[in-house]
């Protein structure tokens, strides 16, 4: 049957992809998006769009009913670096958000529910080598926190009132399409459409800072198959690891200079140095290609010619 579904956070950068892909797979009709304000044109245009506060339970509930949503991405979240300006706003919006998608599955009104974790919710004292599913977790920044604290919740309502919800620890994600919003990883991002616009970069993390990434196309092919998957198959309730690569921005900058040799990149880490220093290197995923037969496509140098590629093709 074809699910009816609810994003939440529509507009942002892995929201609107979900989106655009969600509405390919079940028609446009059947995918209502939405977000806190028209933020994002191409998504608003692009179907069915409603305004919807992700910290208000009565409107997730209004819009649920008006189009008997039976699931939801919730999307909307404050990511690690904004996070540490605002810690009591993200701990707010992140939960609450998390609380009332939950609370509204338990009733038995929505069917399923995804939520993205992230590496976030390893800190200083987890193994930063290939980081396995179950180990310390001890995050440091308040992302990290509502993270960490949002995955035991999801497996708690798994386990007590029977909720359908899946999950993942998303790395790094890179794309195109939608910027990234206050991320630590967002400089892999940034140094792309820098690249494309100035031929030079100043980066916020150090050249060796070796952190785990994913091109969006793999990160949207995680979710929608870990939400297709029969539900016997999905045997962790908190959240996957999940991992496609991992890189320095020394490497994304040497990838670049394939292409554009002239390309120059300058070191001026900040506090965002601190949160990427408290995150795993690389991660261990084999539980989801195992569970739900997981499996990432792009590497670094993929990743580079295609951002390079799409970017110039906007540029003009
Ligand atoms: C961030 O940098 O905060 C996010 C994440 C890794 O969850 N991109």
């Amino acid at each position: 049957m074809t699910p009816k579904v609810l994003i939440i956070g529509a507009c942002g950068q892995i929201g609107s992809e979900l989106t655009f892909k969600l509405r390919d797979m079940y028609g446009s009709s059947n995918v209502i998006a939405s977000d806190i304000s028209y933020s994002n044109l191409g998504v608003v245009n692009s179907g069915i769009f409603e305004v919807v506060d992700a910290r208000s339970y009565s409107s997730i509930k209004i819009c649920v009913e008006k189009y008997e949503i039976d699931t939801i991405y919730l999307m909307a979240a404050m990511l690690s670096a904004t996070g540490e300006k605002y810690p009591m706003k993200a701990w707010d919006l992140n939960m609450e958000s998390l609380f009332h998608v939950l609370n509204l599955a338990k009733t038995n009104i929505i069917k399923k529910v995804f939520w993205p974790s992230s590496i976030a919710v390893f800190g200083p004292t987890t193994p930063v080598d290939y980081t396995p599913q179950y180990t310390v977790m001890e995050p440091s920044t308040v992302y990290g926190i509502t993270k960490q604290v949002g995955e035991r919740w999801c497996e708690y309502y798994f386990n007590k009132y029977g909720v359908d919800v899946r999950s993942l620890r998303y790395p790094g994600i890179i794309s195109w399409k939608t910027m990234p919003g206050g991320g630590t990883t967002d400089y892999a991002v940034e140094i792309y459409h820098k690249a494309i616009a100035d031929g030079v970069y100043e980066c916020f993390l150090s050249e060796n800072t070796k952190l785990p990434m994913m091109y969006m196309e793999d990160a949207i092919k995680a979710t929608v198959d870990i939400m297709e998957a029969p539900a016997e198959n999905i045997k962790i309730r908190s959240s996957y690891n999940l991992a496609a690569i991992s890189f320095t921005p020394k490497e994304v900058a040497e990838s670049i200079q394939v292409t554009l040799p002239d390309f120059k990149i300058t070191y001026s880490p900040d506090y965002r140095q601190t949160i990427a220093d408290s995150w795993p290197k690389s991660i261990d995923d084999s539980r989801a290609r195992t569970d739900w037969g997981w499996n990432h496509k792009f590497d670094l140098q993929d990743i580079t010619n295609e951002m390079l590629f799409q970017l110039d093709k906007m540029d003009k």
